[in-house]
């Protein structure tokens, strides 16, 4: 550790005294032999500095709604930011209503000099009733980029009138890109409007099925979700709603009727978890459909919830029939990554959720990270609630959890919710701390400098990461693989993704490509002096 120590200060050391303070703090060795390690995270960039991150309207537009199918979202801006929220993501979506699954088109105002100068809310009031005409939506979504907010433009009014004039809803997101420092105030902004404006106002008092759930922080990129949900139909789920992935209004409407939360992406939907817990007594449940085991563990963790003998009984007969057969295909190529050593550094959970899926190949995180998590993706959280019995109850009995000074009505009663706490992640999250081993290095917002000091000092043989640092990272001779789209390829998640994953990066290692790619520590020097001529 004292060497990596070492090592660390030397990228440090090339800093100016101000930013080296700065990102000191934001990269630990872990080490756990300390209580804690406190990491600075969801702080603004330093100006200057290359940053992976994306903006507010990403997180909103691109992240949370844009996988909404069957509602038109329509960006009001200029048309280059309508243009990078546009599918890049590969979330996959599918309809039995093709009229009304718009997921492959890109809406924007187009806002152009004058626009800006006399502003644009007519036309945006045009846009509106030009979608109405052509694709006769049930849900019009709105989302400010930067220039909305700097003009002045009232998006709120705007939607106003529009559902007055088409009947329908029309929800306006501020969430011009400025808003906070990264994707993550964007997630915020539209789960506060999904849950205030959508989610509960379906007319099902009830699920019709047993067993319903709602999966949260699921996108379908690459077609996860479908994955998870074959998964879970199997063994007998009933989905009320995915957020968002492949999701639909209708959906939403009813998500408050599903008895359980599983929590995919912390990040970008704890806010709506949380919310259903306090609004309708749903618990959420974290789980990890990345990797083998990931997968296995949720699955159980889940049928601990129900505690229903046939469920249970059903979870075990897939995981063993699923096990059966990918196992031997999944030790084909684990022959092949087995002892490669991998950085992973994306969002705001991959960095976390893929370490599971590499340690199963044999295959050692030396680095991961997040764009732009918050203190407890990294130091995680635990939340042990106190339960009394709720006496304003009337019909159905709930009870009341206490936490952090927030009170909670539970559907569950108080016995069988701190028996499922002793056993289960119920209400809680662990950081990326807790897996990560002795030694390996954690950097929140690792920046393009820092990149390509790690790659030199730990020559990884494999880095997981996004589009903006691919190229990079290849032409100094490492495999690299895109953990925000997947490339061209997916699913990654469940028993199928994590066999597609790792033929992925087997091919990746198997390319001869490498073998033409000089890296820079190869032929030109890493230490800098001057020549004693005497
Ligand atoms: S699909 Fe998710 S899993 S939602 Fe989030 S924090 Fe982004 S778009 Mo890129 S891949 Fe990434 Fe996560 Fe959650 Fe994706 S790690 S950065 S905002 N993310
Ligand atoms: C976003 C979306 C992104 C970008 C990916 C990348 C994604 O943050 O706006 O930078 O490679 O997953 O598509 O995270």
């Amino acid at each position: 550790m004292e060497m990596t120590e070492k090592k660390l200060q030397t990228i440090f050391d090339q800093y100016p005294a101000k930013v080296q303070k700065s990102r000191k703090k934001h990269i630990i060795i872990k080490n756990s032999e300390l209580e804690s390690q406190e990491i600075e995270a969801n702080t603004r960039t330093i100006p200057g500095i290359i940053t992976n991150r994306g903006c507010a309207y990403a997180g909103c537009k691109g992240v949370v709604l844009g996988p909404i199918k069957d509602m038109v979202h329509i960006v009001h801006g200029p048309i280059g930011c309508g243009y990078y929220a546009w599918n890049t993501r590969r979330n996959k979506a599918k309809s039995d209503d093709p009229k009304h699954n718009f997921i492959n088109y890109c809406i924007s105002t187009d806002m152009q000099e004058s626009d800006i100068v006399f502003g644009g809310e007519k036309k945006l009031a045009k846009v509106i009733d030009e979608v109405m005409e052509i694709f006769d939506p049930k849900c019009i979504t709105l989302s400010a980029t930067c220039p909305v907010g700097l003009i002045g433009d009232d998006m709120g009014a705007v939607a106003k009138a529009a559902e007055a004039k088409h009947g329908i809803q029309v929800l306006s997101f501020s969430c011009e890109g400025y808003k906070g420092v990264s994707q993550s105030a964007g997630h915020h902004i539209a789960n506060n409007i999904l849950m205030e404006k959508v989610i509960g106002t379906g007319d099902q008092e009830t699920a019709p099925a047993k067993f319903p759930i709602n999966l949260l922080g699921e996108y379908n990129i690459g077609g996860d979700g479908w994955e998870v949900e074959r998964i879970l139909k199997k063994i007998g789920y009933h989905i009320v709603s995915v957020m968002t992935g492949d999701g639909s209004y209708e959906a939403l409407k009813n998500a408050h009727t599903a008895e359980l939360n599983l929590v995919q992406c912390h990040r970008s939907i704890n806010y709506i978890a949380e919310m259903l817990e306090t609004k309708y007594g749903t618990p959420w449940l974290k789980v990890n459909f990345i990797g083998i085991q990931g997968t296995i563990d949720s699955l159980r963790n889940m049928a601990l919830y129900f505690d229903d003998k046939e469920l249970t009984l059903k979870t075990e007969v897939v995981i063993a029939s699923e096990l059966a057969r990918i196992e031997p295909i999944f030790e084909q190529y684990k022959k092949i990554c087995s002892g490669k050593t991998a950085f992973c550094f994306v969002g705001g959970s991959r960095g976390h959720h893929f370490q599971n899926l590499f340690a199963e190949l044999g295959m050692e995180t030396l680095l991961a990270g997040y764009e732009f998590a918050h203190r407890d993706d990294y130091e995680g959280r635990q939340v042990i609630p106190t339960i009394k019995p709720d006496a304003d109850s009337k019909n159905i009995p709930h009870y009341v959890a206490e936490v952090d000074e927030k009170r909670f009505r539970l559907k569950v009663s108080p016995e069988k919710m701190l028996a499922l706490k002793a056993r289960i992640p119920l209400g809680q999250y662990n950081g990326i701390r807790y897996d990560m081993k002795d030694g390996s290095i954690i950097v929140d917002d690792m920046n393009h400098f820092e990149t390509e000091e790690f790659i030199k000092l730990l020559k990884p043989d494999l880095f997981a990461s996004g589009i903006k640092d691919k190229y990079v990272i290849q032409k100094m001779g490492i495999n690299s693989k895109q953990i925000h789209s997947y490339d061209y390829s997916g699913p990654y998640a469940g028993f199928n993704g994590a066999v597609k994953f790792a033929e992925d990066i087997s091919m990746g290692f198997a390319s001869p490509t490498w073998n033409f790619i000089t890296p820079p520590w190869k032929d030109q020097p890493l230490l800098e002096g001057t020549v004693n001529e005497e």
